[in-house]
């Protein structure tokens, strides 16, 4: 396959220029967090840091973390190193708890991000000539105008159709002939279904490509959304207080998301002792801002958790690469003690050949955590009969055991009975009260 690269003389870096320009983007830097955002200063005096003590990427290990909590107790600017005449955009990440994060960009910052985002729509085979249809929501959500600046970056043609009405999706779709899609893999998967119901033959549409993120998504999720398509399926990930969609993203090898670590230098620690770990263990990924103007946040703990790889990769770029996320560990799911990631229960569920289409709720009778998972039937299972629909229930109830050791009630329900979500799934209803 021919390879499409945005920026070649980043993206093929040998190691050494890049650990030089990274030690040089750190220095400067930390400098600037320093001098310019107090609880910064705060944060290095107390543990005895001087900028000067930082003198190469190397070094990264003696600077603090920073939290979530951090950009709470700093809401809403606080956090930023220039002053307001400088910032020419905000973001803000709704987040399901607490305060909402809030996050500023310079014109700088802005070209990084879109940078990155054409990055990602270079690696999915997006060029000059393209209509890229960006079906994530436009907003305070980074989604929608991330990949719009990133495809106008690239010289692409962006249309910006955003999140929902579905119907209007796939009359672009068709009359416009959209190249490449852009949106939630769950909402990809709807509007799969939508023009299956429709009675539009996918496989007619000039459509190639779709690039999906900003949720966890499996890898037979990808098979349901490539065949539905009929496209090729890429991951692209980001999160609002780094920059957006592109921090990371995927090749055609969809082995992995090659970092911007030009600009997001990654760590993965283990989330207890906070240490470093080696390439291909799974821990938490960390994240530094070593190019950014605005918000520059110093090892970032992002709760996402995932594993690094510095192995060749076979498209030729030599930046590192995450492994698909797992999940969260704040979404990790504690049922009666073991640790359980929605993640798992979708891959066991496809893996069994059901539908996508699927609810986790929990809850706590007489003291005892229940799970309780909801997968919407087939057409074709729908009208099996009882019996046959039970045996499945089994079926999947001793896979759940068997891979997760622990028991969850299955419940088989009515085709298209679940809600569709247009932008980030819910998949988990945690009735609980802890
Ligand atoms: O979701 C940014 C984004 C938009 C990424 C569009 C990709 C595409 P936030 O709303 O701040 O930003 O949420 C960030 O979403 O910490 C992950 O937990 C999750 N996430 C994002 N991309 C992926 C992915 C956007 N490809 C949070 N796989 C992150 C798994 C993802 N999780």
């Amino acid at each position: 396959m021919q390879q499409n690269y945005f920026n070649p003389e980043i993206e093929l870096a040998s190691r050494e220029y890049l650990h030089a320009l990274q030690s040089a983007r750190l220095i400067k830097m930390v400098e600037n967090c320093y001098n310019n955002v107090p609880f910064y200063k705060k944060k290095f005096d107390e543990i005895g840091l001087l900028p000067a003590d930082i003198k190469s990427i190397d070094d990264i290990t003696k600077l603090p973390f920073t939290v979530k909590q951090d950009l709470r107790d700093n809401y809403p600017f606080g956090l930023f190193a220039v002053p307001r005449e400088q910032l020419i955009r905000i973001h803000a990440s709704s987040g399901t708890t607490g305060k909402q994060t809030v996050v500023g960009y310079t014109q700088h910052d802005i070209d990084i991000w879109a940078e990155g985002a054409a990055r990602a729509i270079a690696a999915a085979g997006g060029k000059k000539g393209d209509y890229i249809h960006v079906s994530y929501g436009y907003g305070l959500f980074t989604g929608g105008l991330g990949l719009h600046y990133g495809a106008e970056k690239l010289g692409a043609t962006a249309i910006p159709v955003s999140a929902g009405n579905t119907n209007r999706q796939m009359q672009i779709l068709q009359d416009f002939g959209s190249d490449i899609i852009c949106c939630t893999p769950s909402y990809a998967m709807f509007i799969g279904e939508s023009l299956k119901a429709a009675g539009i033959d996918s496989s007619k549409l000039p459509l190639r490509a779709g690039i999906f993120g900003a949720e966890a998504w499996s890898e037979n999720m990808r098979r349901e959304i490539e065949k539905s398509l009929n496209i090729k399926a890429y991951d692209i990930y980001g999160l609002s207080e780094i920059a957006g969609p592109g921090v990371s993203y995927e090749c055609c090898e969809q082995t992995g998301m090659h970092i911007c670590e030009d600009y997001f230098y990654p760590e993965v620690v283990d989330p207890e002792t906070l240490q470093p770990l080696p390439d291909g263990q799974f821990g938490e990924l960390v994240f530094t801002c070593i190019g950014k103007e605005a918000l520059p946040l110093v090892r970032y703990r992002t709760r996402d958790i995932t594993a690094l790889s510095h192995e060749k990769c076979a498209c030729g770029r030599t930046l590192v690469k995450m492994l698909k996320p797992k999940g969260r560990s704040d979404d990790m799911l504690i049922i009666r003690g073991v640790n359980v990631f929605p993640s798992q229960v979708e891959h066991i569920i496809l893996s069994l050949g059901m539908e996508p289409n699927y609810q986790i709720v929990v809850d706590r009778i007489n003291n005892l955590d229940v799970m309780t998972v909801k997968i919407e039937m087939s057409d074709s299972l729908f009208s099996d009969s009882v019996r046959q629909v039970e045996d499945q229930e089994n079926r999947i109830k001793a896979a759940m055991q068997a891979t997760l050791g622990v028991s969850a009630k299955i419940k088989l329900v009515e085709p298209r009975s679940l809600p569709r979500s247009e932008g980030k799934a819910v998949r988990v209803i945690d009735n609980r009260q802890i």
